[in-house]
């Protein structure tokens, strides 16, 4: 989500900035690699789930919630309902800088572990990638200074071929195959996700956003991804496009970036309910954005044979005790998507959750969403790679 960090990001001066890495023209003939089975399996239930009903889905829910971190077995979620979301969702932020643990601080090694199984248990994973400025060294979100804005606007072009940080961030790349590569059960079965980066980039807050590079450079950073992740043997993975609600329900708008169907398997939307005090009709905006884009959308992947997801969202702090059933619900309508996502219950911020827990004000109503004949969770699914 559009969340500014302040501060913290040490400002490096103008021109003294390097990758410290050579500029190599790089060939990028990538070899085909087929996608497994079950990927492929996947794929084609994310497109036809709709007839049954939309998945649930959860930012970061078995491994910490609000108030608890790391315990094993545990889900706010579950918490409440009693079930498990049918989608996890987790971030790779920082797995690009060779960390154990990724930008919010959950290990590597435990997020392996949990999706292998979230998959044994028949559930699905997708995965964002919040990775840092691998220009300005800085976080995924631009700050816009005076000092720091004419690098975050060259940060695109720095990556791609020809740039002063294509081979560092080859490598970064690297790494996120190494780890999709290693997603493997007991038995050598690799796991199949969905991987959701360069997300939300109709805003400007990220140094791959709309502001920040142009048109042709977006595209050639999915392109560039894709064929790195496919040269390294990654085999396993589904893509997703999520624009934000910029587009403002044009179709030519939303594709604008649109990397292509050879690469994109999933068309999203990042919506979020923003609480603006003082605006009676902040439901409303949000109300109209799903319900004018949803179908745009819907109609888009038609065209495009793709699946559909509303990959991020949520309400902050839920204030609205029957936000899921009277907002969210009616808000997506009929639109048939595979899933719908909110997103994290911050274990060390007190108002940083999108999901309620025992005692928040929406739990109930968290419940009666459960238990609609449209919401798909862990214990309803039957089996997403059959
Ligand atoms: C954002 C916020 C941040 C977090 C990031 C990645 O939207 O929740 O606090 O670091 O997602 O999870």
């Amino acid at each position: 989500m559009n969340k500014k960090i302040l501060g913290a990001v040490a400002a490096m001066a103008l021109g003294l900035v390097s990758c410290g890495q050579k500029q190599e023209t790089r060939v990028t003939e990538v070899e085909g690699t087929a996608r497994t089975a079950l990927t492929e399996q996947l794929l084609t239930n994310l497109k036809t789930m709709p007839s049954q009903g939309y998945m649930y889905g959860r930012h970061d829910d078995p491994v910490y919630g609000h108030g608890w971190a790391w315990d094993e077995d545990r889900s706010d979620v579950k918490s409440v309902c009693g079930d498990l979301p049918a989608v996890m969702s987790f971030d790779l932020g920082h797995i690009e800088l060779g960390d154990t643990v990724n930008l919010d601080g959950v290990p590597f090694n435990r997020i392996r572990r949990e999706v292998i199984k979230q998959f044994e248990a028949g559930g699905m994973v997708t995965f964002s990638w919040h990775l840092n400025n691998p220009l300005t060294k800085g976080t995924a979100w631009v700050e816009k200074t005076d000092e720091l804005i004419e690098q975050e606007k060259a940060t695109v072009g720095s990556v791609l071929e020809g740039g002063k940080c294509h081979e560092l961030f080859i490598g970064w790349l690297d790494k996120v195959a190494d780890f999709m590569n290693s997603l493997t059960t007991a038995d050598g079965t690799k796991v199949p996700v969905l991987f959701r980066p360069w997300h939300e980039h109709t805003g400007s807050w990220f140094w791959w956003g709309q502001d920040l590079c142009s048109t042709d450079q977006y595209k050639a950073l999915w392109q560039m991804t894709y064929d790195e992740l496919k040269s390294k043997g990654v085999d396993n993975v589904l893509y997703a496009y999520s624009p934000g609600t910029e587009n403002g329900g044009d179709a030519v708008k939303y594709m604008e970036r649109y990397p292509g169907d050879e690469i994109i398997d999933l068309l999203g939307l990042d919506c979020y309910c923003n609480a603006e005090p003082g605006v009676t009709d902040r439901f409303d905006r949000f109300t109209n954005q799903l319900q004018t884009q949803l179908p745009m959308i819907v109609e888009l992947a038609k065209q495009h044979d793709k699946a559909v997801a509303l990959t991020e969202t949520g309400f902050e702090g839920i204030p609205l005790a029957d936000w899921w059933t009277s907002i969210l619900q009616p808000a997506i309508g009929d639109n048939p998507i595979c899933y719908v996502l909110t997103w994290r219950n911050a274990y060390d911020r007190d108002t940083h959750y999108f999901g309620p827990f025992p005692g928040q004000i929406s739990a109930d109503d968290f419940v009666k969403f459960y238990e609609s004949p449209k919401t798909i969770f862990l214990k309803d699914l039957k089996n997403l790679y059959k």
